[in-house]
């Protein structure tokens, strides 16, 4: 006996010592702990839990989840009388299960709007649309939805508002009217404008002069969502600086919301190429269907890492940051501007495995331990 005991404590404590080390594997959500959410946005399949592997792979990654459709208004509201929460109930049921920071996206938006909402034509039903719309979603999930998207895309490239059928039937006073109401059933709750390219000068501009115009007329706005569907060589890291101390000097907190990066050739940077043309099965455009040359996935690696470098540097103004999607095989980029090609814009390939990009991100922590 006298002999066994000091093994069997040596033995117990290289197993717990190999149990732990199994537990400490870094994740992102560890690591940036401290500083903001690492999210990452939920298709139907995840919500649904189909795959353990991805879904052990986003609880031990991220802490914070948006849904990537979901919650858009052609599925949460149908029809005029008719609401269906099947789906974004599961999802909110799934971020609470796991501990998770919710993000409803989006409340208002011209896009996946449901056929009936599209026939709307004049102020009173567009209104009365709004009222229902907003107040039956946000009470729903008062208190268990931390922050939502109450406006999403109200702007065009220059920075003017884009004429969609919120402007056109309401005017200008749909975006605080919006604000207003998400208030009103759910005062605690975080309310932000999300929207892209909102880090560009000019529609930057827009995006503080829609805020500042809300705020004046009474709306409670918390905080902007700047989506970041970048590329490797742009948006620059001065204009993306720029927007985080523009925008929190207005007093709101800045939120990452869609991140992703595209290495694929755009057909709009093409000199001449026509929009219009069919690019679909062309190998120029699509130069990596099999897998990412090493070259490009160091620079995703950089880019990465410089734009997560700014982030740690304004961490006090950043509340949060979400990938758009969790791995490389479900990114929206695969299907557009181009249908049919294979992107790599996330720090998971389409197999779960992490990708430099995803190293370079945790190494910025690391070394700083
Ligand atoms: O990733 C979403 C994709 O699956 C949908 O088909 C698409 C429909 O418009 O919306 C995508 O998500 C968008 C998000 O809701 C708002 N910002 C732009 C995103 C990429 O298009």
């Amino acid at each position: 006996m006298k002999f066994i005991k000091p093994y069997l404590f040596a033995f117990t404590a290289l197993l717990s010592a190999s149990c732990t080390s199994q537990k400490e594997k870094p994740s992102l959500k560890d690591l940036y702990k401290n500083d903001f959410y690492i999210g990452t946005a939920l298709d139907l399949n995840q919500i649904n839990e189909k795959s353990k592997k991805e879904d052990s792979l986003i609880r031990k990654e991220f802490n914070a989840i948006t849904a990537e459709n979901i919650m858009k208004s052609m599925y949460t509201h149908p029809q005029k009388d008719k609401y269906d929460f099947t789906l974004a109930d599961k999802f909110v049921a799934y971020g609470e299960k796991n501990k998770m920071f919710i993000h409803g996206h989006t409340l208002i938006w011209h896009s996946q709007l449901a056929p009936w909402m599209e026939k709307i034509a004049d102020s009173t039903e567009m209104k009365a649309f709004m009222k229902d719309h907003i107040t039956t979603i946000v009470s729903r999930y008062k208190g268990r939805v931390n922050s939502w998207d109450v406006v999403n895309e109200a702007l065009n490239e220059d920075g003017t508002l884009r004429k969609s059928i919120f402007l056109n039937t309401l005017g200008e006073k749909y975006l605080a009217n919006a604000f207003k109401l998400a208030e009103k059933a759910d005062p605690k709750v975080d309310l932000y404008y999300n929207d892209y390219n909102i880090e560009e000068p000019a529609k930057r501009a827009g995006a503080i002069a829609l805020i500042k115009k809300i705020k004046a007329e009474g709306g409670k706005v918390d905080g902007v969502g700047i989506q970041g569907h970048w590329k490797l060589e742009s948006p620059s890291l001065e204009e993306i600086e720029k927007s985080i101390l523009e925008y929190s000097a207005l007093g709101l907190k800045v939120a990452f919301t869609e991140l992703d990066i595209t290495v694929l050739p755009n057909p709009w940077d093409l000199k001449g190429a026509d929009v219009n043309q069919n690019f679909e099965g062309s190998e120029k455009m699509n130069p990596y269907p099999k897998a990412l040359p090493d070259s490009i996935q160091n620079k995703l690696a950089e880019r990465y890492a410089s734009i997560f470098k700014l982030f740690l540097k304004h961490k006090d103004k950043i509340s949060r940051v979400t990938f758009w999607g969790v791995h490389d095989g479900q990114s929206w980029l695969n299907g557009w501007p181009i249908k049919g090609r294979t992107n790599y814009p996330l720090p998971f390939d389409k197999d779960l495995k992490h990708k430099k990009a995803y190293d370079s991100i945790l190494k910025l922590k690391e070394t700083k331990k």
